[in-house]
């Protein structure tokens, strides 16, 4: 809107250089159409990616690193889109295809031409049961956590300041039954899907991360309501969690639901991002165009709805090619859909995703007078312990006065160190610790409690922790 309004002006003063009272006001004039035309919100990009942009946000393409040596693929490539997530380099099999063994040629491909390009970069995807190399799928229990935690790490660190947004966790529920998917990620311990969103913090803090899944695109489905569960519960105890992709794989099977908008609206207002992650149609013609119009229309429509991208280029690119689900035919040329999408981003009446994070406000005020300090407060702790690393969560609880501020000490063991802590902060790294709270969760309503966590190296500390209130 300040781009067109400032284009505005520029042609404003232009016009009246000729220093007359009629020229003055035919500007004027100018000045209040152009005005008009940027209040409905209408824009005139001729690309996916300008004119998603001139709405604040981005449109994408999952891309193989074995098609940059295609020049039609390409050509497209750079014309249309500014955000690629590589289809399958960045995946466990490709990037550790032996343990303790990292192989970044193919995705660092896909990075490097991104970045000369000018497009930004979704990392896909850190923690899956799908596409796992043969060693991990051998792996269980402690020894697979702890490979888990380690392949985060390193390839989190490796693209470190490269990723808009990871997949940290991609496809952890059943499509059914409102659970877990099994898996032998799952069978490591219900956590483990908050212990990958913390590990991926630790090592690109930048980074946006989101819980990424198919199927929950129709607000009734189980699968939707238990991975808006999941994020509300995350949001609530201060896992790090930024933003929910939809795949939004749409056929017959699992169509494009009438609801769509409401389950983003639904998901942006737990404090998330929410983007359209791996999209595509089945169908042909005016039906599917249509359909692809309407996602577009209802991401516009969701201020936190903040990009598309869809799984792939041309039709023949597509993992589904028979059932044609692209924006562009085999040939790279345009097909109806496309038309589709590019009118609806520039037609008018969108609302722009705001342009810093957004936090939640608190739904209460803070009290006037601070409650009386030194009442006693207890902390327990749950640890889950993996060879060489563990994670402990740590319960605060105020006694029969509310908490103005608390402090906890505990004990690592010897040959313990502290990793990465959250909703507290700690004295130190190693040794005797004490974790005081943090700005937003010091105060504590009598009988209340609150949680605070940290991952090591190590061994986890045991016994009881002391609190000490104010
Ligand atoms: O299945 C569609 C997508 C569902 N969500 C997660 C995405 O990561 C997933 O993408 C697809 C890729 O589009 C396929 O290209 O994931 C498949 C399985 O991971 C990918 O298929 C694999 C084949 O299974 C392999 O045999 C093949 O070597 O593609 C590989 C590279 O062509």
């Amino acid at each position: 809107m300040d781009k067109v309004l400032a284009r505005g002006s520029g042609s404003a003063v232009a016009r009246s250089r000729p220093r007359t009272a009629v020229l003055s006001m035919l500007a004027g004039v100018a000045m209040v159409a152009t005005t008009v035309a940027v209040a409905t919100g209408a824009s005139a990009g001729t690309t996916l990616g300008a004119s998603a942009a001139e709405k604040g946000r981005y449109f994408g393409t999952a891309v193989a690193a074995n098609k940059l040596s295609d020049a039609t693929y390409v050509g497209i490539l750079n014309r249309e889109f500014n955000m690629v997530t590589p289809e399958n380099e960045m995946k466990w099999d490709a990037t550790e295809p032996s343990q303790g063994q990292f192989n970044y040629a193919n995705a660092d491909r896909i990075v490097s031409h991104a970045q000369a390009n000018g497009m930004r970069v979704r990392g896909h995807a850190l923690a899956w049961h799908s596409q796992q190399p043969g060693w991990a799928q051998n792996l269980s229990g402690t020894a697979l956590r702890q490979a888990m935690v380690n392949h985060i790490t390193q390839v989190a660190t490796h693209y470190k300041g490269k990723i808009y947004a990871w997949d940290v966790v991609n496809e952890a529920f059943a499509d059914s039954g409102g659970g877990r998917r099994d898996s032998n990620l799952q069978r490591t311990g219900n956590d483990w899907i908050e212990v990958a969103f913390r590990t991926a913090r630790a090592a690109d803090p930048a980074a946006k991360l989101c819980y990424n899944d198919y199927n929950t695109d129709n607000w009734t489905w189980e699968k939707t309501q238990a991975v808006y569960n999941m994020v509300k519960d995350f949001k609530a105890r201060g896992v790090p969690i930024d933003c929910v992709g939809l795949q939004s794989h749409f056929n017959s099977g699992s169509p494009y639901p009438g609801n769509y908008r409401t389950t983003l609206q639904n998901f942006a207002a737990l404090g998330v991002d929410v983007q359209i992650t791996e999209l595509d149609i089945e169908g042909s013609g005016t039906t599917q165009a249509t359909t692809y119009g309407n996602v577009v229309k209802d991401c516009l429509a969701v201020s936190r709805c903040t990009g598309i991208t869809v799984w792939g280029i041309r039709d023949t690119d597509s993992w589904r090619a028979s059932g044609t689900p692209l924006l562009f035919d085999g040939n790279g040329n345009k097909k109806p859909a496309y038309t589709a999408v590019l009118d609806t981003l520039n037609a008018g009446g969108t609302t722009p995703p705001p342009t810093t994070p957004t936090s939640t406000p608190p739904t209460s005020n803070p009290p006037t007078t601070p409650p009386p300090s030194g009442n006693g407060c207890t902390a327990s702790f749950t640890t889950n312990q993996w060879q060489g690393g563990f994670v402990t969560t740590v319960r605060v609880t105020a006694g029969a006065a509310p908490l103005n501020g608390w402090a906890v000490a505990l004990t690592l063991p010897a040959g313990a160190s502290l990793v990465n802590t959250w909703n507290a902060q700690p004295s130190g790294t190693s040794g005797g610790l004490t974790f005081r709270n943090v700005a937003y969760n010091g105060q504590v309503g009598a009988g209340g409690s609150t949680e605070f966590g940290f991952q090591g190296v190590g061994t986890a500390p045991s016994g009881t922790p002391t609190c000490t209130a104010g």
